[in-house]
């Protein structure tokens, strides 16, 4: 179990397409520095660094730059991951201890064909995770002329869990990319 973690974090810290694209969260341990010195075979820049976090066997990116939803999604696909799939509420606790809390974060949920039709990004059955949607979301609201069909976790004004929100597409948000470690 122990050498299984250590591999994730090996892999989490020293990823230099996603650590360069990094939000820097934390610091990286003395320990985990020391595995990504050794692993390069040189001294890496410690911002290079900065910026991952592991969880159940899944590295995420939290972005600091905004995009719209598609072009997000693409900028995870081109790392190597998707947009985030919270396949269980442990992982959702887990995000919503790690994201800046006045910001909403788009994740990998989307209404494909038509209103009502959710779908995870990944092709995790949307009917097998459980939903987060926050109080009177989603409203597909019709201010918007292109509707809402896009899914992400909700600014909020304390540290609790994120709730959901379907917003729309074509607005720039910041967004949150998964891989696996
Ligand atoms: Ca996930
Ligand atoms: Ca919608
Ligand atoms: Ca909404």
């Amino acid at each position: 179990m122990a050498g299984i973690l250590f591999l994730q974090l090996k892999t989490c810290w020293c990823n230099p397409v996603w650590a360069h694209a990094g939000n820097f969260l934390k610091k990286p341990t003395q320990s985990n520095m020391k595995i990504c010195q050794n692993l390069k075979k040189k001294k890496k820049k410690k911002k290079h660094l900065y910026g991952w976090a592991s969880f159940q066997g899944s590295c995420y990116l939290l972005s600091t730059t905004t995009n719209v939803w598609q072009r997000a999604e693409d900028q995870c696909r081109s790392s190597g991951g998707h947009l985030l799939v919270l396949n269980n509420v442990e992982e959702l606790d887990y995000i919503s201890g790690i994201v800046d809390i006045k910001y909403s974060y788009w994740i990998g949920l989307v209404e494909r064909q038509h209103e009502g039709h959710w779908s995870w990004v990944d092709g995790t059955d949307f009917g097998s995770t459980p939903t987060f949607w926050d109080q009177g979301q989603p409203d597909n609201w019709d201010f918007r002329v292109n509707g809402e069909d896009c899914g992400q976790l909700h600014a909020s004004g304390n540290r609790k869990r994120k709730l959901w929100n379907d917003a729309d597409c074509s607005l720039g948000y910041r967004y949150i990319c998964e891989a696996k470690a």
